[in-house]
């Protein structure tokens, strides 16, 4: 669940080690060209060893406050749930934590963990919102960093936290009310709207499709059609006002979740009359003659 990356800090040390010996070796070598007696150029090679040392120092600080954990937990579990055992981790004495002030000094996320003195073990302060902490980005991940007093020294030690994605957002519609107008007889393939819908969560837990709802008319699935992947609904079949002039149509947006969550909605489609009728007249009670007047 975790790893440390303190291998990669060591090619890294050793490749500063390294400028460190050539800075020092460049700056006797330059310093040498300048005309002088021996005494300086000892004072050289002392000054060489002396900037050695230093960055040796500085490196072996560094390389401790470089160390590097990673766990992973979901997003939305209980407060309490342990993250993982830095003190195991890190190889730290578990029994010096205390006298240690061993503690998180991060800014922003230590709210949401806390690590405890006792044994060293990172825990949720509260539930994590995966969308609230890291919005829309596809990586959730929080940095922690943890001090350790010697009590002369202070360590920094990183811990990235990956916050994972569960399904826990449905899809919502970007409109309350979606209606249309419809013109009768409109040409197959006519479209009548657009819907859209968004899903706050990540991966497939976010991606939306389109469809009709399991209860609507099966009359309706022959006039309309609907865009699984653009919500785009289309005219299918042959649109009559005289048969009907308002039509309510039930859709879902769906997201692509294992255990998919739906958002249901209403659309309106209402049909505009066009004169495709001929007037009828019926004239006589004894015999009937039907005159079609066209205009
Ligand atoms: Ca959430
Ligand atoms: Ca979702
Ligand atoms: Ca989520
Ligand atoms: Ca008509």
């Amino acid at each position: 669940q975790s790893f440390l990356t303190l291998a990669r800090c060591s090619i890294i040390f050793s490749v500063f080690l390294m400028a460190c010996a050539c800075i020092s070796g460049r700056l006797c070598r330059e310093i040498l060209f300048i005309p002088g007696s021996i005494m300086e150029q000892r004072r050289c090679q002392r000054r060489g060893g002396r900037g050695y040392v230093v960055c040796c120092i500085v490196v072996l600080l560094w390389s401790v406050s470089s160390a590097q954990i990673r766990y992973s937990v979901s997003e939305e579990v209980d407060e309490g749930t342990v993250i993982g055992n830095v003190a195991k981790d890190l190889g730290f004495d578990k029994s010096a934590l205390k006298d240690r002030k061993y503690r998180i000094v991060s800014n922003n996320a230590d709210s949401l963990f806390h690590v405890s003195q006792e044994d060293g073990v990172l825990y949720a302060s509260r539930k994590i919102d995966r969308e609230a902490v890291c919005a829309h980005s596809s990586t959730c991940l929080i940095s922690l960093k943890t001090v350790l007093e010697n009590p002369l020294e202070i360590h920094y030690l990183n811990i990235i936290v990956n916050i994972l994605d569960i399904n826990d957002n449905p899809p919502v519609f970007t409109q309350e009310l979606y209606s249309a107008m419809l013109d009768e007889n409109a040409p197959l393939g006519t479209t009548v709207m657009q819907v859209n819908a968004t899903d706050l969560d990540d991966g497939l837990n976010g991606e939306v499709v389109y469809s009709f709802s399991n209860i609507v008319n099966h009359k309706l699935l022959n006039l309309f059609d609907i865009d699984a992947m653009t919500g785009e609904i289309t005219v299918k079949g042959l649109i009559d006002y005289e048969e009907k002039d308002r039509y309510e149509i039930e859709i879902q947006a769906s997201d692509k979740g294992f255990a998919p969550l739906v958002m249901q909605k209403s659309i309106i489609v209402k049909i505009i009359d066009v004169n495709d009728n001929a007037p009828e007249i019926e004239l006589g009670t004894q015999t009937s003659l039907t005159i079609a007047v066209y205009f």
